[in-house]
This record gives structure tokens, sequence and C-alpha cells, in this order.
């Protein structure tokens, strides 16, 4: 499927490059208007990452991944599935999560503390946060095993980091993935660190798109920060799963622009020159020079449309912080669907204790 695109030749997908200049190939590619909802989308990302940063440092959120840089491949990861289909992340990928229908509010609550942020609907069709790196892999798998199983038209897109590819569990989901051909997309956001550790330390192969091969399935390395690149080879890669074609392993190129989390110092590990370097191919700043040479949009415009968002974000994030506290009996209760005998012991063993300290 990706044959002219076989990262083991040192080939790359890439359309929409840092110049905005799209050069097509023939393959599925979002229309003028698909482009204008994705821009919208991103610039929704951007400005809700750029708030959720400046909530944390002003000591109102707990903590916070940033994924500034890699809108592009969460935003064209959604819009080239359907509404039915599964998505299975990590922790990083609030844009994926709002471009799926999520309130934003819900994403900002798991972000506060509050596990209840995890339980916006099953409509969504999304798994919680997870931050065991690459555990949700093997989630992925499962879910694809199901929906083969049951004949459901639905495939799930997993995503992990750089870093979650050196990890046991991905390869034990690469692996199962391939002998049992599920319809799961592995959607690997290379943004060249795992914290402070670099890509080239992860692993000895020249791309990580190039492993699936060894699971006997494709992979294919695609510029991240090309909302066209990473819609056509979701697409693609979602059409092939739907028709039986089994698992594909998608890597997206990309950079995190920000730290790791907002307790990370990233100047401590990387040089300015690069981020500089990087932020000359933002992936929303190359789909606004398309859209702007097109005349589909004017600065004002984004102007207005980046005020509506912080809005939007803090009236979210107000709702959060006016939200209760979780109970105690929410740690415990969300493990299992019943609360197993050893867990109920723990509960009132913790309640007792509560109360003998309330007593002192
Ligand atoms: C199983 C496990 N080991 C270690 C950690 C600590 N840890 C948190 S984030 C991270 C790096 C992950 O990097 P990568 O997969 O590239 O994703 P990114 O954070 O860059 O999006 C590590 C090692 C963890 N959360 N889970």
């Amino acid at each position: 499927m990706f044959k002219n695109y076989d990262p083991r030749e040192g080939k790359m997908l890439s359309l929409l490059n840092a110049d905005g200049i799209l050069k097509p190939n023939g393959g599925p590619v979002l229309s003028d208007e698909g482009l204008l909802e994705a821009y919208r989308g991103m610039l929704r990302a951007r400005v809700c990452d750029d708030m959720a940063v400046s909530y944390q440092r002003q000591g109102r959120m707990l903590t916070y991944p940033p994924l500034k840089g890699q809108e592009a491949n969460q935003i064209g990861m959604i819009m080239a599935i359907n509404k039915n289909d599964w998505l299975v992340p990590g922790y990083r990928e609030m844009g994926a999560w709002l471009q799926k229908g999520v309130p934003l509010y819900y994403i900002f609550l798991a972000w506060y503390g509050n596990e209840l942020g995890n339980s916006a609907g099953k409509e969504y069709r999304i798994l919680p946060i997870a931050v065991p790196i690459a555990s949700q892999t093997l989630h992925a798998v499962g879910i694809g095993y199901a929906m083969k199983y049951k004949k459901e038209d639905a495939v799930v897109v997993a995503c992990t980091g750089d870093g979650g590819t050196s990890q046991g569990d991905f390869s034990e989901a690469m692996n199962f993935a391939g002998v049992w051909k599920v319809p799961v997309i592995f959607y690997i956001q290379n943004n060249q660190y795992a914290i402070s550790c670099p890509r080239s330390k992860q692993t000895a192969v020249n791309t990580l798109a190039e492993r699936a091969f060894g699971f006997g399935f494709e992979g294919v390395q695609i510029d991240g920060n090309d909302i066209q690149a990473v819609y056509q080879a979701v697409k693609l890669a979602a059409d092939k799963a739907r028709n039986g074609g089994g698992p594909t392993l998608i890597e997206g190129y990309t950079y995190r622009l920000a730290a790791h989390t907002t307790s990370d110092d990233p100047t401590r590990y990387r040089k300015n020159e690069e981020v500089a370097a990087w932020e000359q191919k933002d992936p929303l700043l190359r789909l606004k020079k398309y859209l702007l040479n097109k005349k589909m949009i004017t600065a004002e415009e984004t102007q207005q449309w980046s005020e509506v968002v912080r809005k939007e974000v803090d009236e979210a994030f107000r709702k959060v912080e006016a939200s209760p506290d979780p109970t105690l009996e929410d740690i415990f209760k969300y493990h299992y669907k019943e609360m197993p005998a050893e867990l109920r012991r723990q509960l009132e063993q913790h309640k007792a204790y509560l109360e003998r300290k309330a007593q002192q």
C-alpha cells in the first residue's frame, strides 16, 4: 500500500511542505473545506495547550504534558477515521481527544487530578489517559481483536511515543497484532525525545516505521507536521484494516516544541538552535500559509478564532476549579466493575484510619 514510501529505502511520505506548498501524489487528501476544519482543530488544540501550561504555572493545574508542535498528527489522525472507530491514547493526545468531540472540561479535569475526567462517555470510544508507557498498545490490540471477532466495522488507532517503542509491551502488541491481523493502526508520534533521551539512543534502526516489517506488516514514516500526509496515511491504513488487511505502523516524524511535562526543563538536554529550526516547520504555521495563499482565511479571522477558544478554555477551566474534589471511594471504585473483597477491605481500613485520625 505504501510501496512508494518504503522506510527501509529512506523514503518519507510528505505532501504539504514547510512553505505551505502542497504536492499531491494522487492519494486521498483533505479537501479545502477539510483543511479549514483541520486548521480550526489545530488552532483550538494549540490554544488549549498554551493555556493549560499557563494554568499550571499559576499553580492552578497539577501537571500537564504539552503537545505543541504535534497538532497535525493528532487532528489528522482523527479526521481520517470514523466516529465509531477507537482512539487508544497515551497522555499527550489532548488534540486528538478534542477532535474526537470530548468536551474540554473532561480533559482538564483529568489533568487537574480528578480521574472522573476519564469518564466523558462511552460514545466517544476513547480509552482513559495511559501513563505507563506503551501499556495501552496491548489494550488496543485487545480491542482490535474484539472488533474483528464481533465483525464490527471499527478500527483502532493506538498512540505511543518514540520512547514507547522500546518497551516490551510495544513489541508484544505488535507481535499479536501481526499474528491476529487485527484492525489496529499504531501511530507513533516520534517527537525526537523520551523526556531527555534522544531517539538515537532508543534503537539502532534508522526509522521506527521499519520495525513493523519484522512483525510481518507494513510501516510507513510520514512528515508528522504535515496534516495532509497524516490524513492520507491514516485513511489508507484504516481502509486497509476495514477490509481485513490487518495492522499498519505509522511513524509521524515530528517535534515536541515545548517541555516534556510542566516539570521538565528541556534547555538542559537540547539546543535552542534545534528548537528554532523545528519552529520553522511548525504544522500550524505551514497550514496557515497554505490557507492564506489560497485566500481561504485572513489573519484577522485566525485572531478572532483564537479569542473564541480562549473564552471557551477559560469557562471550561473555571468549571473544573468549581467541581468537587474526588472522594476517597473514587480511588477504589474505578479499577473494577465490582470492587473485589481485598480492595473493599483496604477501603474499610482506610476509612477507619481517617476516622481515628479525626478523633485525635
Ligand atoms: C512503564 C513506564 N516507564 C517509565 C515511565 C516514565 N516516563 C514517563 S514519560 C517517559 C518518556 C516517554 O517518551 P515517549 O514514549 O517518546 O513519549 P513522549 O513523552 O515523548 O510523548 C517515561 C520514561 C512511565 N511513565 N512508564
